[in-house]
């Protein structure tokens, strides 16, 4: 356990890891399991184009999220592009800043502009009151995001987008298993979409999926993902080729499988943190709503700018080979494509991004690392919260030093 500074890696001490423990690191679950649908895949011969690897993670999928139609596709960004395309959009498409870039890039690759929007300084999700401030005559679909797996409010988005007749859809890359005053997630809105990349609690390797209740849209989006070809084999429109493949599936239908071990797992590792973190100085966990389900894949810290700032926890982390990520600093207003055309601030949003690191969970991580990490964070926050105070060591001034935080 490290109790003084001079045990920090940053200043010479040994690291707290010899290998890189890392946020996003994948949940290798079954692979007997994996290996024997990939074997009997390849006895079929038959790796892609609407296998029945893919129906059955279609059909799992649709099931967890009670919800009528699943779409499976190569990855959420192109689920999203399909999407937004299959709806047949125009102008501008309102969603949260606050988010990974691939929620503004698919509206702006199909040609729409994407109007950023504050959130909400408690949930860090869209906010309905400068939503609805945020539509104009242009607008022609409000976008939101269950971030980090925290459902967004679909009750006072739905009013807003009712409103003006607008579609509610939901960037729900986060957010599959997650539930909503008891609903799935997945029946909110018209239409979510989930992720099922690598680094996510269910992974296909890369994967998406789409999910709704209106099979006018699923049949469409079916269509649109592949080629635009219709049921019948005719195209009906101009299509991409944005289809699963039967390994993917495969991938899924092991994670699928393992979805509540891997759930249970980071709950503990979540409580681990809690309770690791509970009193620490100018530092709070982001929490969760346990009356609901949660899948716990993205732990956040908030570190207080006035005690510390957050880039250099994560540097004194990274040295400890603790490697975190801040989801999602800059906020998408910010970055270079959008950020000459985005003029109004968004101070929740900023002030989140600021602010925010995402430790490392998952499998890969144990409760015991994850003690060890919260007794590093600890060290840090307690320091610079009496920084300029009492006696200083050499140990102390180097500190200072690197991370210029005399007061
Ligand atoms: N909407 C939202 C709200 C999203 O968060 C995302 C994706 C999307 C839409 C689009 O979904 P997809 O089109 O990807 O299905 C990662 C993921 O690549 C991205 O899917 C995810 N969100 C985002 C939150 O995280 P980066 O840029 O942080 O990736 P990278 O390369 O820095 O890796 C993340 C961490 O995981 C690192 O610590 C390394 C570790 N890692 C990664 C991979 C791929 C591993 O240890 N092993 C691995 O195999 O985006």
């Amino acid at each position: 356990m490290k109790k003084r500074l001079e045990d920090l890696a940053i200043l010479g001490g040994e690291p707290l890891f010899t290998t890189p423990v890392r946020t996003g690191t994948p949940n290798i679950t079954d692979r007997v399991r994996l290996f024997s649908l990939l074997s009997e895949m390849l006895d079929r011969n038959w790796l892609s184009n609407g296998g029945p690897l893919v129906r059955q993670f279609e059909d799992q999928v649709a099931e967890l999220s009670g919800v009528k139609h699943c779409v499976a596709m190569c990855n959420a960004t192109v689920a999203l592009h399909v999407l937004l395309r299959a709806l047949n959009l125009s102008g501008e498409v309102v969603m949260p800043s606050l988010t990974f870039p691939a929620t503004a890039h698919a509206a702006a690759w199909l040609g729409l502009d994407p109007v950023f929007c504050d959130v909400d300084r408690r949930t860090a999700n869209l906010d309905p009151a400068r939503t609805a401030e945020a539509l104009n005559s242009r607008t022609s679909a409000i976008m939101g995001v269950h971030l980090w797996g925290r459902p967004a409010d679909a009750e006072g988005l739905s009013a807003v987008a009712a409103d003006r007749k607008l579609p509610l859809l939901f960037d729900a890359a986060h957010a599959i298993g997650c539930t909503a005053g008891g609903r799935p997630v997945g029946q909110l809105g018209l239409a979510s979409v989930f992720s099922f990349h690598a680094t996510k609690v269910v992974s296909a390797f890369e994967g998406g999926a789409l999910v709704t209740d209106d099979s006018g849209l699923a049949e469409e989006v079916r269509a649109l993902q592949n080629f635009g070809f219709a049921a019948d084999q005719t195209v009906r429109a101009v299509g991409t080729n944005g289809k699963m493949s039967e390994a993917a599936a495969a991938m899924g239908l092991t994670s699928l499988d393992s979805f509540d071990h891997v759930v249970t797992h980071n709950e503990g590792v979540y409580d681990t943190y809690l309770a690791g973190l509970a009193g620490v100085p100018g530092l709070s966990l982001g929490q969760f709503d346990r009356a609901e389900r949660n899948n716990f894949q993205y732990v956040l810290i908030e570190i207080d700018p006035e005690v510390a700032s957050r880039d250099d926890v994560q540097a004194v982390l990274a040295a400890e080979n603790v490697h975190t990520k801040r989801y999602f600093a800059p906020g998408c207003h910010e970055l270079a494509p959008y950020r000459d055309r985005h003029l109004t601030p968004l101070p929740h949003t900023e002030a989140i991004a600021a602010r925010v690191l995402a430790l490392p969970t998952g499998t890969g991580v144990g409760s015991d690392q994850a003690e060890r990490i919260c007794d590093v964070i600890r060290l840090v926050m307690q320091r610079t919260e009496r920084a300029g105070t009492g006696p200083r060591n050499d140990a102390d001034v180097r500190f200072e030093r690197i991370f210029q935080w005399s007061r």
